[in-house]
């Protein structure tokens, strides 16, 4: 073997087995955790390097992976999976399983990436996979599903469509038709929700009218189809819609799949708006309703996470974006986000923190002069707090 693979090695063991710890950032909503959980330096050297040293006598990456990002995630039997996206130095997205006794680090990929049935022949780019585990017993895995747009000359031009597969060990995996939505012409960012609603699958789509722009689009929608085999939605129903200057005004967008409470369904979703440096994705939280999960029931203020320090800066910078969390039984949530389109940080929450985030925090009066009043009657009822307190 070269010698620089036992240097390389001794790196990634180190970055396989580093112990995480909780950053020690303050807001009381979650923990960041220090050390992102999926990097490009998490990938084994053999899937990057021809370990042969007569192909490869100069120990070359061959197949070199730019980042490691947006993955589902799911709890089995004990064991933390992440579904991440792996993008290698040629652009292309692909899937892969990593696998933890614990949600916060060790981290590890399993030999093989996924290697999904090629139903799609038109299909370039993979990327974003939801895992939702639905009541009907299967795991579902929907992603984006990216062509290029062949009515428009323009090497740029793309469509984006729902892909669907399913398992029940992570392992083989069957493909489904594409999701179709007959009255929008391109998809991302669609999740799954967990349980039937009036005996339908029911999934949360995204509106759009180009590629890039969701434009007339009015938000994250709800859509139910009677198959799964061959999934029809015809109407859209907007749940949290986009809004004029606020974090969603250019953009929003399902992330992890929905978790279930005694007082709603908690969504982690992302927003997006344009800045002169481009657009600047956050993830904000809302709450719908049990019996009618289409329905918006809170939508705190503003953003939950945003990019922050070192996350700032990546491939695409000034994004966050979650497409993954675990809630355990124990009722901890432990939400996976990307920075910057190039690695994978944990956020650690409780059910009970995410409720009261939820439900107490106030919503978006949408105008600078309540804005204001808003937080004016918030110092005025802490100074009369700190008052007492001094008298003490
Ligand atoms: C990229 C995605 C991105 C999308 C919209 C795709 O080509 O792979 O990461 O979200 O374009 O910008
Ligand atoms: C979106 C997503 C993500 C990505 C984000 C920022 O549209 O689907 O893949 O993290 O753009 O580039």
């Amino acid at each position: 073997m070269h010698p620089q693979y036992y240097v390389e090695l001794e790196k990634y063991q180190k970055i396989i087995s580093r112990k995480n710890e909780k950053s020690r950032v303050y807001n009381g909503l979650y923990h960041r955790y220090v050390y992102p959980v999926l990097t490009s330096e998490h990938i084994p050297l053999f899937w990057k390097y021809d370990l042969d040293e007569k192909s490869n006598p100069y120990f070359m990456e061959r197949l070199g992976v730019n980042a490691v990002f947006n993955s589902g995630a799911i709890e089995l039997d004990g064991k933390y999976y992440l579904v991440a996206r792996v993008e290698g130095y040629d652009r292309k997205s692909f899937f892969a399983v990593a696998e933890s006794d614990s949600p916060v680090e060790g981290f590890r990929f399993w030999d093989y990436p996924l290697e999904l049935p090629d139903t799609c022949k038109e299909e370039t780019n993979v990327y974003d996979m939801r895992l939702t585990k639905h009541e009907d017993g299967y795991i579902y895995g929907v992603f984006c599903s990216e062509s290029k747009d062949p009515n428009i000359p323009d090497l740029s031009a793309a469509v984006a469509q729902a892909g669907i597969v399913r398992t029940k060990d992570l392992k083989h995996w069957e493909r489904l038709s594409n999701l179709k939505t007959l009255r929008s012409p391109q998809q991302r960012n669609v999740v799954l929700h967990p349980e039937f609603v009036n005996g339908k699958y029911m999934f949360y789509t995204r509106p759009q009218d180009s590629f890039i722009d969701t434009g007339s689009g009015g938000g994250i929608g709800v859509g139910f189809c009677d198959h799964i085999e061959n999934p029809v939605i015809d109407e859209e129903i907007i749940t949290s819609r986009r809004k004029y200057h606020t974090i969603t005004e250019a953009k929003n967008g399902a992330g992890a799949v929905p978790i279930k409470t005694e007082k709603g369904w908690i969504h982690i979703a992302h927003g997006v708006r344009n800045t002169a440096a481009g657009l600047r994705y956050v993830i904000y939280v809302f709450a719908t309703d049990l019996n009618d999960p289409s329905k918006v029931i809170a939508e705190p203020s503003g953003y939950y996470i945003a990019p922050m320090g070192e996350e700032r800066v990546g491939d695409v910078s000034n994004v966050v974006f979650t497409n993954g969390a675990i809630a355990t039984e124990e009722g901890n949530v432990y939400i996976y986000y990307a920075s910057s389109d190039t690695r994978l940080h944990v956020a650690e929450t409780t059910i009970d923190r995410l409720l009261d985030y939820t439900f107490q925090t106030p919503s978006d009066p949408l105008r600078s002069v309540d804005c204001v009043k808003q937080r004016s009657e918030l110092i005025r009822k802490n100074l009369e707090l700190l008052k007492k307190e001094e008298a003490k």
